[in-house]
């Protein structure tokens, strides 16, 4: 095995908004991320992910960038990126930017030359249809609710745009754009970037323009020319580089995956899908309140790993990022501190025996929490605050749409991030953008890194573990006692030994699991010692040669 072998890399998560602010302003910027590098290099990862800070409007949090070329000002400028890339290359840690191609804000440039006629030389960069009898050229729905389609009277015709009225989705079809696209990118490279996000990267392709049975999702979810695309983009751009990166694949399928991320197709390294992640969307909807389905979650998970490990794909996996609630109070309980430090320890570790790249979102190393917010104006997000209104409209009271996002909106991870038992968590010297949760007293980091049995710790082990064992990133994934109600466990195994995962997921005490080799060493576990039953949320892992 190569040691420099980008396989072998950890992901840490930074949204800058949230993470450090230097200046009082109340929004997290890039001098806020150096200050803070040797907290990240003390965890032990490979690579830090920044999700955008490119000038942007911020409607939806810098996924609708305006210049592509620039810095978003309240975030600091270009010096400040590339002190922060000095910063991190000097510690050994290595930087991948969030790149947004499917659409651009409304206000880029190219949008507001494309709005002004139907012969003006930017029209074709985006999607514009004339309207139906029905209205909108067709009932596809906007990821954010709504139809998908703006109409625009200058022209009078409609703009397609799958999340936000200002999220405007860009015309692949238009051989310059995406050279342009490719240009931008070249920059980033010369740059110094090490790696790159691309941003719902499989739904670049639109097919056909048909009204749907549905939300419209087959029409441009791996689209017809998707993997050309893809290709073209990896040969003008990071093929031939050391750049690592992993696509952002929204409602995607395995087959798709593995074509994706088949090194000889030369499209892209790796890999995100969310469907682990929908194991709480009764019949496919969001907005609900109910319990996950915990034998469907461990189904999933493991027919991504095995179908990519025999294939020869690879997967990112993860639990969190700026998009999903915070998984200690999703999948583990956060009632009490020690039920948060079981379960997050628990959830860490039956994660990070999987194989693929793991990723880990700002303050999930600390066990943070979704905020439990009661009151509507301490919701920030487009989505949330679109889906409020619908949910309102549908005859829903206040307390139960309150209720649903509490644990679904995407705020529930956006809140910032808890360095210290200061006001606003030392996040801010000013007001934050958005509340932080109450707890950040008990949970913070500073608190964290003082005791050595905090959630941290079984993070940094985690990772360390990664880097030496080489099970982790080549072994092959055997799935266990699958229909268990309580438990997920599986095998990695190379070069005849043998690393078990053990998880309880349940708070209670059950009997070990019979029909599973339980023997081998203790790598790391959230318990002291190992008894006779399984702890509520014990988890283990073992190696046995
Ligand atoms: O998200 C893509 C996406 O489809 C979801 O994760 C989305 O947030 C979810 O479906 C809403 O229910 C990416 C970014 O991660 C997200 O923050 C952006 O808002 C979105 O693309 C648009 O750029």
């Amino acid at each position: 095995m190569a040691s420099n072998d980008w396989r072998k890399s950890v992901v840490y998560q930074i949204y800058p908004k949230s993470f450090n602010d230097t200046t009082g302003s109340g929004e997290g910027d890039i001098p806020g991320i150096i200050e803070k590098l040797d907290y990240v290099k003390m965890l032990g990862v490979d690579y830090v992910w920044l999700t955008p800070v490119y000038r942007s409007p911020m409607n939806d949090n810098g996924y609708d960038i305006s210049d592509y070329y620039e810095v978003n000002p309240q975030f600091g400028t270009k010096e400040d990126l590339e002190k922060l890339l000095e910063a991190a290359h000097g510690r050994g840690l290595k930087v991948m930017m969030d790149i947004v191609i499917n659409h651009t804000s409304t206000s880029h440039n190219w949008f507001v030359e494309s709005r002004k006629s139907k012969d003006n030389k930017y029209r074709d960069y985006y999607i514009w249809k004339d309207g139906t009898e029905a209205g909108p050229p067709t009932n596809w729905e906007s990821k954010f609710g709504g139809n998908a389609w703006t109409y625009d009277d200058k022209t009078n015709q409609y703009y397609l745009r799958l999340f936000d009225v200002s999220q405007a989705d860009l015309n692949w079809e238009n051989e310059s754009l995406r050279k342009e696209i490719y240009e931008m990118i070249n920059y980033w490279i010369d740059f110094g970037v090490d790696g790159f996000r691309f941003d719902v990267v499989n739904l670049i392709s639109k097919g056909e323009f048909k009204n749907s049975d549905g939300p419209g999702k087959e029409f441009y979810t791996d689209g017809p020319k998707v993997h050309d695309y893809i290709n073209e983009l990896n040969r003008n751009t990071f093929g031939d580089k050391e750049v690592m990166t992993v696509g952002e694949m929204s409602s995607t399928t395995i087959d798709h995956c593995l074509k994706y991320t088949d090194p000889k197709r030369n499209e892209l390294n790796s890999v995100f899908n969310f469907h682990h992640l929908k194991v709480d969307y009764p019949g496919g909807e969001k907005w609900t309140l109910a319990n996950y389905d915990f034998i469907e979650l461990k189904r999933i998970l493991m027919d991504w790993q095995v179908a990519m490990d025999e294939g020869g794909g690879w997967n990112a996996i993860f639990w969190c990022n700026h998009d999903q609630p915070r998984i200690i109070s999703r999948f583990g309980q956060d009632d009490t501190e020690e039920n948060r430090v079981l379960s997050g320890k628990m959830l860490a570790i039956a994660l990070h025996g999987l194989k693929g790249t793991p990723y880990i979102y700002q303050g999930e190393e600390i066990g943070m929490t979704n905020p439990k917010f009661t009151r509507i104006d301490q919701y920030r997000d487009v989505e949330s605050l679109n889906a409020y209104s619908a949910m309102k409209e549908n005859g829903m009271t206040n307390a139960q749409v309150l209720d649903i996002l509490g644990s679904k909106s995407r705020d529930n991870a956006r809140t910032p991030m808890q360095w210290n038992k200061d006001r606003h968590g030392g996040f801010t010297t000013g007001e934050p953008w958005i509340e932080l949760a109450e707890n950040y007293q008990e949970i913070n980091v500073e608190t964290a890194l003082e005791d050595e049995n905090s959630i941290f710790y079984t993070y940094q082990k985690l990772i360390s573990l990664r880097h030496e064992m080489d099970h982790f990133t080549y072994g092959s994934v055997i799935p266990h006692l699958m229909k268990d109600r309580a438990v997920f466990a599986y095998e990695r195994t190379y070069n005849e030994e043998t690393i078990t995962v053990i998880a309880n997921f349940r708070n209670k005490s059950i009997p070990f699991p019979e029909n599973l080799d339980t023997r081998g060493e203790i790598l790391i576990s959230n318990y002291e010692d190992k008894s006779t039953e399984l702890r509520p949320f014990e988890a283990l892992m073992l190696y046995r040669q």
